[in-house]
């Protein structure tokens, strides 16, 4: 009797357990299924938001003029990505699927947050921990399959500024800014570029890059900087020979990424772009199956929801570009971005600035902010443009630093700063070489020696008087069909103890030029030669101080200047 009451007790236990874990699953299966519903209600309802917000080339404004000068290149790209009516009338809603798609970043990628350089044991490098990376959804993993992120620093054209890209520069990159890669932008024309003329040049830089960030264990992009070409497909076969050699002599290197077109443009399609894709991407598989290969898409980049409506298809390892200048897109093109993501596309942001799309201009950190946070929640890797003290705001180094590695804080612009401490993590305060050694300086044999000189660059010549030291360098050199214009930098500097109460520089530069423009000092041109004195606020240069000034001058063919301190 008293077993079958225990038998009788067992079996009632035994159902209503079995009744409860039933219950329990059929419970858990349904929010289950709620949760994974819920994501694709809200991309349907962010895509249709985005949908209303136009970026499409046909809305720019005239895009055929020329960019004879610098401050052109700018108002042609900013002319796209500024809002358009359309786009205003819509803010508040394109703010709302901001909100949205960023409260949903939240709930279903915060996962994706990957590891910071900090977390490396001391000594070891990002490569050796996290060796060949791997596309696994929207984002990047590494070789234990954890999720990884890049953050890294674009050089400037290599060809313009070829002095940063080598092992102390991006030593410095990697232990005190925690920079886990660096891209090495290879313009395909402009400023004797791959396809003028600069081919075995730039072949010669991007070595020296490739094995700087080896020796250091960093990820290295090497990019076909499609720029003023436009449409990719005008050098494909130069570019079917460039990665074909390239893929093939850095095959057993897992840190080298290949992005084959940084910005296609004008009204050059995503068909157009994936068809150029599609001849490149086998090359390079043949000889490295497993690279990472990463795609630029219409519109400088910006329409990555075009790749997401149609991904290339057939390989492993493809992602696509997405490239942002805070100060000119905001709301909508974040909109963008999330949307492709939601979409399950791989996107790497490979090139993206402070300031406004024309490189200069006011910085946006407020914009810059939302974007890294926004980044940093989708685990989308991103290379900050650029490794380079020219004088515009987008340059990391300012532009009376003529070091080109080892920077103190000091020797960083606004961005590079804003940029050392979004890496926070990796960089502990202090750390920067404040004081400390001084890097190879570009006017010294570090630089010359890598730099090859492309187009009617010279060397950077110098001449001293007393305390005063003058150095001139060319910083952007084009050519607008009729004359050939020279971007010449000048930088006073005190060498002495005492501040200089006036300076003086005569420059010759050998042949007939005229001014186009000017900046910082009064300048006066007779022939060949320009003599520059200071302006009202720059006549003294304090002790160990410097002062920065510059012309732009128009004359034919290369110029090959001289200085003289007065
Ligand atoms: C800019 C440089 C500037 C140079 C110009 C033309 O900062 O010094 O004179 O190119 O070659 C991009 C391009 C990138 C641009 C940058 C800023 O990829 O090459 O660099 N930008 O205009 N896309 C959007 C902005």
């Amino acid at each position: 009797m008293k077993n079958l009451k225990l038998i009788f007790i067992s079996t009632v236990a035994v159902t209503v357990t079995l009744g409860a874990i039933l219950i329990l699953v059929i419970y858990l299966n349904a929010t289950n299924a709620e949760k994974k519903e819920s994501p694709a209600e809200e991309v349907a309802s962010v895509n249709i938001e985005i949908s209303e917000a136009p970026t499409e080339p046909t809305e720019t404004p005239d895009e055929a003029t020329p960019t004879a000068a610098p401050t052109e290149v700018p108002s042609e790209k900013t002319a796209s990505p500024t809002p358009t009516k359309k786009t205003e009338a819509k803010a508040t809603e394109v703010a709302k699927a901001t909100e949205k798609a960023t409260e949903k970043a939240e709930i279903t990628e915060a996962a994706v947050a990957a590891e910071p350089v900090a977390a490396l044991p001391a000594g070891s490098t990002p490569v050796a921990v996290h060796g060949a990376l791997k596309v696994s959804g929207s984002h990047l993993t590494d070789k234990n399959g954890n999720n990884f992120q890049i953050k890294g620093v674009s050089t400037h054209g290599l060809a313009w500024f070829p002095g940063y890209v080598n092992k102390e520069s991006f030593k410095t990159l990697r232990d005190e800014w925690g920079a886990n890669c660096v891209r090495l932008a290879m313009y395909t024309t402009e400023y004797g570029g791959y396809c003028e003329g600069g081919a075995d040049k730039m072949k010669g830089i991007v070595d020296n890059g490739v094995s700087a960030a080896t020796e250091l264990g960093m990820y290295v992009i090497i990019d076909w900087h499609v720029l003023q070409d436009k449409d990719p497909n005008v050098h494909a076969k130069e570019a079917v020979a460039f990665f074909s050699e390239v893929s093939k002599k850095y095959a057993a290197n897992s840190n080298v990424i290949y992005e084959i077109c940084n910005e296609p443009n004008g009204d050059v399609g995503w068909g157009s772009i994936k068809a150029y894709a599609e001849q490149v991407i086998p090359v390079i598989k043949a000889n490295d199956p497993d690279a990472i290969i990463i795609v630029g898409t219409p519109t400088w980049s910006q329409e990555v929801d075009k790749a997401a409506a149609d991904p290339i298809t057939g390989y492993s390892n493809i992602m696509y570009t997405l490239h942002f200048y805070a100060g000119t897109h905001k709301d909508s093109l974040r909109n963008t971005l999330q949307g492709a993501v939601n979409k399950g596309l791989p996107v790497f942001v490979t090139e993206f600035g402070t300031c406004d799309a024309s490189g200069s201009g006011g910085n946006d950190f407020a914009s810059a902010d939302a974007w890294i946070s926004l980044l940093d929640k989708n685990g989308i890797s991103y290379c900050i443009w650029s490794l380079c003290n020219k004088a515009e705001t987008s340059a990391l180094i300012n532009s009376s630093c003529d070091k080109t590695a080892g920077w103190s804080e000091a020797d960083l612009s606004e961005a590079g700063k804003w940029y050392v401490k979004k890496l926070g993590n990796n960089v502990k305060p202090g750390s920067l070489n404040i004081g400390g050694p001084a890097g190879n300086k570009a006017d010294g044999a570090g630089k010359e020696k890598n730099d090859p000189k492309p187009g009617p660059a010279h060397d950077a010549v110098k001449a001293d008087s007393g305390n005063t030291s003058i150095t001139l360098s060319e910083s952007n050199g084009w050519n607008d069909g009729n004359k050939d214009y020279h971007q010449i930098d000048i930088i006073v500097k005190n060498k002495g103890d005492k501040e200089i109460k006036n300076w003086k520089a005569v420059i010759d530069f050998g042949k007939d030029v005229e001014i186009d423009q000017s900046w910082n000092g009064k300048f006066n041109v007779s022939g060949s030669k320009v003599t520059v004195t200071p302006a009202d606020f720059n006549k003294n240069v304090p002790a160990g101080g410097t002062v920065d000034a510059g012309l732009i001058i128009k004359c034919s063919g290369p110029v090959k200047p001289s200085v003289t301190v007065e």
